[in-house]
Formats: C-alpha cells, structure tokens, sequence
C-alpha cells in the first residue's frame, strides 16, 4: 500500500536550524526515491513573495501562499518540507486548514540564545545595533507552538539526527 505523502512543516526562530534540518530532509527523501520539494521562507521572499514585509499581515500571507504552494505539489505526489519561522498560532492553522491531514507540524526548539550565540547571517547583531525592527523573538511575537506533532531539541541532536527522528516519525505513522 502506498503511503500518503505529506507537508513537513519545520518551525521556530530565525537561526534555530530550520533550513539545514530542510536539506538534509530532502536528501532522505530522494535517497527512497520520493519526490521531495523544499519551501523556505528566505527563498520564497527573494521571489513569489518579494512583495513582502515582517507585519503580522504579510508574514500571514508569506506562509499561506507556500501552504497553497505545498498544496499542488502535492497533489503531484511531492513530499515537501516547509522551512518557515510561522510566528504565531493562527498562521499555523491557516495551513492545517489548507493542508488538512496532510500537515505535520514540526517545533524546531532552540532556544533564542543559541540562536543569538549562532547568528550564521548576523541578524541578530543587526537587530541589537538596530538596524532591523520587528524581529522574531526580539521585538515580534514567537508563539510557543500548542500543536506539534513533534518538537526537536537542537541542543541534544547533530542537524543529521534532528533530520532522522523527523524522517522516521512521518514514515512511520
Ligand atoms: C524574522 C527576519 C526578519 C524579521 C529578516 N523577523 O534566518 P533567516 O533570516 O534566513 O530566516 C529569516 C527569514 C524569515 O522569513 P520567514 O518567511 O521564515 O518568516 S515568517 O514565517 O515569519 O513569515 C531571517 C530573515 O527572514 N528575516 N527580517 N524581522 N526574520
């Protein structure tokens, strides 16, 4: 029996680990032979969403257009990995409701100070000299997820094992 593919929707702070968990999905995905598409916020802005901020309304709208997005390629038979911030509660069951059972919503967990030590892209230097307002976790709102299926410690797991447990736990149920 063939089992139905889903939308893997990796959460949680600029800087938690969200993009390179994404990569090392999608290389066991094709590694089983399944289709595999990765949204990404960052990358989704530089194009199809480049006409959009950080307010609350348009990171609204950022994440619902790659829940819609997610949605046709997966009527394809993509498995796909959304790595996105998706701040807040009501953004997330935007896309429960567009995405229905094929939803799976993953709490990368690291907390704000780690992110702060990594900065691989100097935000958070930005922010502190500000440069940039309305940051996530700084001065935007981060919604403690009350919903994931599963939440990942980054702090106890390598990028490769946080991409396991995730890979093992949607293939298996
Ligand atoms: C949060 C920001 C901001 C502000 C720029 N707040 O770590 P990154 O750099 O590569 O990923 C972050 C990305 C956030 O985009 P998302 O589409 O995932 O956000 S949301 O789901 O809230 O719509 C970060 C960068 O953009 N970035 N300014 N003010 N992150």
């Amino acid at each position: 029996e063939k089992r139905m593919n889903k939308c893997i929707w990796l959460l949680g702070l600029s800087g938690a680990g969200k993009s390179s968990i994404s990569l090392e999905l999608k290389e066991l995905f094709i590694s089983k032979g399944l289709k595999c598409l990765i949204l990404d916020g960052d990358i989704l802005r530089k194009g199809i969403n480049s006409n959009l901020g950080f307010t609350e309304a348009d990171r609204f709208e950022n994440i619902r257009r790659a829940a819609e997005i997610a949605k046709l390629f997966m009527e394809e038979g993509y498995w796909v990995v959304v790595a996105m911030i998706t701040p807040m509660e009501e953004m997330r069951k935007n896309s429960r409701q567009i995405l229905q059972n094929q939803y799976v919503e993953v709490f990368i967990d690291t907390p704000i100070e780690v992110c702060m030590e990594r900065d691989p892209k100097g935000l958070y230097q930005q922010v502190k000299e500000k440069q940039i307002k309305n940051f996530t976790g700084i001065d935007s709102p981060f919604e403690i997820p009350q919903h994931a299926h599963l939440s990942i410690e980054t702090a106890y797991f390598s990028i490769e094992e946080s991409a396991k447990l995730i890979f093992n736990q949607v293939i298996e149920n």
